[in-house]
């Protein structure tokens, strides 16, 4: 499929291009509202946690809307019309929010945090980290609502969380590019196997940091405030 085969319908049937066009940037102003207030939330914790002067447990946030191909591609694998009713209502990773986190104990102190919000609904969880997929990807992911509040209406949207750590993140970054750059995604299965070896080899060494940095004793906060420095305090 390319850009030119996507014609999008509405409730009536096909609309024109220009209507297309404006109806979708409404509905992806909503998404990426729901993108700024959720980066927003993770940028207040991380200074919370900067200011206290504790260890943070938050390395860095990404944030990206579906492009619209992507979205074409998955309704028509799912099987689904390209609509826009079908983009809000079967897709729930239009908007998406990637947390990566210094280590395995911080992917879920994040995760509880955000779950424990008024605001934010979890309404799935999936754990690639106790259950890694069998490429051997590991994440936390959390299908999540938050309401966008727009001048008349508020709106319901749904963002997808991907919460891992740096050791994480480089495999499945590396990964990606690797089998996107491989003829149709597709890569043979002795190269998959060595793939997933690489995965399984950096959660053994992500385990490992974690538990060397938990033998850390923590400073004090006043030797802190003297070294000007950040204190690890693992749970
Ligand atoms: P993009 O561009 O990252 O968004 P669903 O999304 O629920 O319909 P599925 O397969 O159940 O389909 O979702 P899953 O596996 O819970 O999450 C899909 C996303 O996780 C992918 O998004 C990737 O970002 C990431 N992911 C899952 N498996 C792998 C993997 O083996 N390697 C890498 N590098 N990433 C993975 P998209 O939709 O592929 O694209």
């Amino acid at each position: 499929m390319t850009e030119k085969d996507i014609i999008l319908h509405n409730s009536n049937g096909p609309v024109s291009l220009l209507d297309a066009a404006v109806q979708f940037q409404q509905v992806m102003m909503v998404y990426e509202g729901a993108i700024k207030e959720m980066v927003t939330k993770l940028e207040i914790l991380k200074h919370e946690f900067l200011v206290k002067g504790v260890h943070v447990p938050i390395k860095s946030i990404e944030s990206r809307v579906k492009s619209p191909l992507s979205i074409a591609r998955k309704l028509q694998r799912n099987g689904l019309e390209i609509t826009l009713e079908n983009i809000t209502s079967s897709l729930h990773d239009v908007a998406g929010v990637r947390v990566i986190c210094p280590y395995i104990a911080d992917v879920y102190t994040v995760a509880e945090i955000l779950s424990s919000q008024k605001d934010i609904r979890v309404i799935q969880v999936k754990d690639y980290i106790k259950n890694p997929k069998k490429s051997g990807y590991r994440s936390l992911h959390m299908i999540t609502q938050m309401p966008v509040h727009l001048a008349d209406t508020t709106e319901i949207v749904k963002v997808e969380m991907q919460i891992r750590t740096i050791t994480m993140d480089s495999w499945a970054t590396l990964e990606h590019e690797i089998r996107y750059k491989s003829p149709d995604n597709q890569i043979s299965e002795d190269l998959a196997e060595r793939l997933k070896s690489c995965a399984d080899i950096m959660a053994m060494a992500d385990e490992e940091m974690e538990a060397i940095a938990k033998q850390l004793q923590p400073r004090d906060k006043s030797q802190l405030e003297k070294l000007d420095l950040v204190v690890y305090n693992l749970q």
